[in-house]
């Protein structure tokens, strides 16, 4: 018998990725995009340590990246508070924004950003003020 254990993990995380990807996608459809917010922010590659202004609607956004210890910071302030995500390795060298917009239907930025081989959605009602975490990490191609 062989040992299928960590593909099975593998497996699993990834559709619970996409499951969870299809469970935001398909609550955007339903409830319609607002339309002041729609449109959303071009794509570009944020520098590290390099303050950048955003706006997506009357929303006024602040972002930041930094390298720290355990990957990427990206620091995203609006509505007067500030949420930080860690992403990717410890070593990451690249990112890129590839999305602002308003994913979840609530009026805040949502963000779908890469980190090295990874692409990250951050959604705005998964979000408090400090340390949070991705909504949905799509790993990037580890050879399987
Ligand atoms: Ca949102």
């Amino acid at each position: 018998m062989k040992a299928t254990t960590p593909t099975t993990l593998r497996a699993l995380r990834d559709l619970a990725a996409v499951a969870a990807a299809g469970l935001a996608a398909a609550s955007i459809w339903a409830a319609g995009l607002p339309d002041d917010v729609g449109a959303g922010v071009a794509p570009f590659e944020p520098q590290v340590g390099v303050d950048y202004a955003l706006a997506l609607g009357d929303t006024r956004i602040s972002l930041r990246v930094e390298n720290v210890v355990k990957g990427m910071e990206y620091a995203i302030a609006y509505g007067g508070h500030t949420y930080t995500y860690v992403l990717g390795p410890f070593d990451a060298t690249h990112t890129a924004v590839r999305e602002v917009a308003d994913f979840d239907g609530d009026a805040l930025p949502d963000f779908v950003v890469d980190v090295d081989e990874a692409t990250y959605l951050l959604l705005s009602t998964h979000a408090a003020p400090g340390a949070n975490r991705p909504a949905v990490e799509f790993a990037g191609h580890d050879g399987c």
